[in-house]
């Protein structure tokens, strides 16, 4: 046998490649939901109504990481109380009139319009085990008759969803397909799963202005680094400097919420009255383990020219 440098060592079979994510659809009409599942564990759910992301499991699938209410509506008949709720092209209540959203509902139509699965996209590395994205688009075809009249614009919307081990990313793509200009809002409603409401508290918000809707919707700057939940709490920070809002248990880190080109975020909770007031809201005491913190671009409008894309998101890491 010749002696050669650099032998080649001996070939090796190639490794079978780890199992990559399970990706399935399950279940029929309004309530057919894609179920991910890392071969870790770790696994997302999202219904296809509203592109609603309605259970998020980190920790190798033991740690459920967003509030569901035991009444939440997932058959697709109206918008989910939990998970994350797409809130498109307006937050809120809409301007009263002479706005192109005035006759939408509150928080708009992307929540509860059936979106279409588009797909597993490739990932960078085929063989990443550790994370998979799913697409979901909307577009005119996709609205009611009401919210097609309600809002007679031509648009397109890809909502990507990346889970990995340990974080989820939800990233909105909007793009005007029309021959007209429009101006959207857009937020996720993200519901927290949380312990007990009392030992929470949100921080990375401090110097910053929000609007108060508790307190008639007056201005305020927010002095202390950290948000406490005495009572219903309901505020739009707005033009935030810094990229990330933590939620904290304890004291301790519980998760990050990163924004991704968007500016602003909701903190609210329902509390007491609010929490007993909603017919789709369970347990009555649900408002002790839940905080929604809700990253979006809500102050003013984004305004698309023909053919302009717009995207922003988040990226939310669980510290558990
Ligand atoms: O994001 C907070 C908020 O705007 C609250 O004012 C409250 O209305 C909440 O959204 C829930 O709205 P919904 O239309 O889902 O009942």
């Amino acid at each position: 046998m010749v002696e050669r440098a650099n032998r080649p060592s001996n070939l090796s079979a190639p490794k079978a490649s780890a199992p990559g994510p399970q990706v399935d659809i399950v279940g029929q009409g309004g309530s057919q939901k894609v179920v991910a599942t890392l071969p870790s564990g770790e696994s997302v759910e999202v219904l296809l109504f509203g592109a609603t992301v309605t259970s998020w499991k980190s920790n190798g699938g033991k740690t459920e990481n967003l509030w569901l209410s035991e009444k939440a509506d997932l058959t697709g008949s109206k918008a989910v109380r939990g998970g994350v709720p797409v809130v498109f092209p307006v937050f809120g209540p809409p301007p009263k009139s002479g706005h192109a959203t005035s006759s939408l509902p509150q928080h708009g139509f992307a929540r509860s319009s059936r979106w279409e699965f588009l797909g597993k996209s490739d990932t960078e590395d085929a063989l990443d085990s550790d994370s998979v994205k799913l697409d979901f688009g909307l577009d005119r075809s996709g609205l009611s008759e009401d919210a097609r009249k309600a809002w007679p614009l031509d648009f397109g919307l890809v909502y990507s969803v990346t889970l990995s081990k340990e974080s989820l990313q939800t990233v909105i793509t909007v793009r005007n397909e029309g021959e007209e200009s429009f101006e959207f809002q857009f937020l996720l409603h993200t519901y927290f799963k949380i312990q007990d409401i009392s030992k929470v508290s949100v921080t990375g918000l401090s110097g910053t202005e929000y609007v108060d809707k508790v307190l008639d919707a007056t201005t305020h700057q927010q002095k202390d680094n950290a948000i406490k939940f005495t009572g219903e709490v309901d505020r739009v920070y707005k033009a935030i400097p810094q990229d990330t809002t933590s939620i904290l248990e304890d004291g301790k880190p519980r998760f990050d919420v990163i924004r991704d080109n968007v500016k602003d975020t909701v903190t609210w909770n329902p509390w007491i009255e609010k929490a007993k007031a909603m017919g789709d809201f369970s347990p009555d005491d649900g408002y002790k383990n839940m905080v929604c913190v809700e990253v979006g671009a809500v102050d003013g409008w984004q305004k698309l020219e023909k053919g302009e894309v717009w995207e922003g998101g988040m990226l939310v890491k669980s510290l558990l």
